[in-house]
């Protein structure tokens, strides 16, 4: 299969010409589709492309467990976006709520100003008013678009609502070699504050902890947030339609971590997942393994070949979290018993096992060092999260030379696995623990408790560009920083 093969349109081949109407179809389990229904235009009375209404909605997670939230055109998660490589686009976003809005377009290499990031100087969408994003969709892959506002303690803002959705963007080559397509966002719902520690992934990461300090702080922690309420797309677990497939299809999954708060692994019994690209960008060595996981803001695409008919949870890896809904029903043909959960003794995550040999990437001009601590903030106050000793805002620390390539060193020293974002690039992993590796392009990387990965990236996208931890509340106390180019 060849890099672009998965990106290829269901049924929407004309998608970025100028005449392609508004799609009716929908995947099996997925939202509506959205894609640009007219040519592009610099005047701005022309219609837009793409319509995007911020705007109050309810998910139905179960027939009796209806939510109140925020989405988009009416829905969360909002509309699948379809864009092609390189095709310009307008998007006209209306804000029907009280309060400013940016659209982020997560992966995308596309200027400051409408990148949709506050940090960036990209102008907000007024409430009760409209702003139009204009830009060049590239690189082709998986993206996201997603609300990038402040929530700092309001449970009810930015991405613990239901402002998310994927972005498709095509790049018009080579047909797809999968039978079904399907779209799978891992959220969780009702998020709340309480001073228990997390019952993280992370807990069962196994491996060194290079920056775990010699001396932990023993001070109480502050108050996280959590949630005991899960779903896959809009509906918990066994709420919704199950995925129907027959022996011997091929199943293109999607997987998108659209959680504000933790990161999360998943697995189908009886099944692999072949391992076409990370965050979009199709990886060196495809594989298959057991279990996936993904921390906010992380994609997936991977082959599922259904090959052991029954009726099975294709779900989170927790019991508790499962069980609270974090999961899907897959269904075989003429299959009809319960649905079944078995545990499995999967390798623990392992980025590197996608990557090429290491060292097959130039070596940086420049080396970054960006050591993460926590604060904690005891009873009833927040934690705080420093960047080299300092939370966000901060000054003018990190100039980028445009052309230079970079690496960053990321130093965990904090007892959580932080999924980290880079804005407007792409970069290599180059180490995750003192793994080494090459090939490997991504948007977001988890960096394991106690621990400390590299990446390298080349600055190439001249205009602010935001760093930041991809856990709401972190970002939101301190753990982001700004790039800026000289
Ligand atoms: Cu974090």
């Amino acid at each position: 299969m060849k890099r672009r093969d998965f990106f290829k349109l269901a049924g929407a081949a004309a998608v970025g010409s100028a005449a392609t109407s508004v799609l009716a179809a929908r995947p099996q389990n997925g939202a509506p589709i959205a894609t640009p229904s007219e040519a592009n235009s610099e005047a701005p009375t022309s219609k837009a492309d793409i319509t995007l209404r911020i705007a109050p909605v309810t998910v139905p997670l179960t027939p009796n467990h209806i939510i109140s939230t925020i989405g988009y055109n009416g829905t969360s998660p909002g509309p699948i976006l379809r864009m092609r490589e390189g095709v310009p686009v307008s998007v006209e976003v209306f804000n029907e709520t009280d309060v400013p809005e940016y659209v982020h377009w997560h992966g995308l290499h596309i200027p400051s100003d409408v990148d949709g990031a506050e940090e960036e100087e990209t102008p907000a969408v007024p409430p009760h008013g409209s702003r139009r994003y204009q830009f060049t969709p590239r690189p082709a892959g998986t993206r996201w678009y997603h609300t990038h506002t402040m929530a700092m303690a309001d449970l009810n803002r930015s991405t613990y609502t239901g402002q998310f959705g994927f972005l498709m963007v095509d790049s018009g080559r080579d047909p797809g070699n999968y039978d079904q397509e399907i779209f799978l966002a891992l959220r969780d719902w009702e998020p709340f504050f309480t001073n228990q520690p997390m019952d993280a992934d992370e807990a069962g990461q196994v491996g060194p902890q290079p920056e775990r300090p010699a001396v932990l702080d023993t001070r109480p922690n502050g108050l996280e947030v959590d949630s005991l309420v899960f779903s896959v797309n809009d509906k918990v677990l066994g709420a919704g339609e199950p995925i129907r497939v027959r022996p011997g299809q091929r199943v293109l999954a999607h997987i998108l971590n659209a959680s504000a708060i933790e990161n999360r692994s998943i697995a189908l019994p009886g099944h692999t997942f072949h391992v076409l690209a990370m965050d979009g960008n199709a990886v060196p060595t495809p594989r298959s393994v057991e279990m996936l996981m993904l921390g906010p803001g992380e994609r997936i695409d991977a082959i599922i070949e259904m090959n052991q008919p029954g009726v099975w949870i294709l779900g989170a890896t927790q019991d508790m979290i499962r069980n609270s809904g974090l999961g899907i029903v897959i269904e075989y043909a003429n299959e009809h018993r319960q649905p079944q959960w078995v545990p499995s003794a999967a390798a623990p995550w392992d980025y590197t096992v996608f990557g090429r040999p290491p060292g097959g990437q130039p070596a940086p001009d420049h080396t970054i060092d960006m050591v993460f601590e926590k604060i904690p903030g005891g009873a009833g106050q927040f934690n705080a999260w420093l960047v080299n000793g300092k939370q966000y805002p901060r000054d003018r620390e990190f100039v980028l030379q445009q052309g230079a390539r970079y690496r960053l060193v990321f130093h965990n020293r904090t007892d959580d696995g932080h999924p980290l974002h880079l804005h407007r690039h792409t970069f290599e992993l180059v180490d995750v623990n003192g793994k080494s590796t090459s090939g490997i392009m991504k948007d977001t990387v988890i960096v394991p408790l106690y621990g400390r990965a590299a990446v390298d990236f080349v600055a190439n996208q001249p205009g602010l560009t935001l760093f930041h931890c991809h856990i709401q509340q972190h970002m939101d106390y301190g753990f982001k920083a700004l790039f800026r180019y000289a």
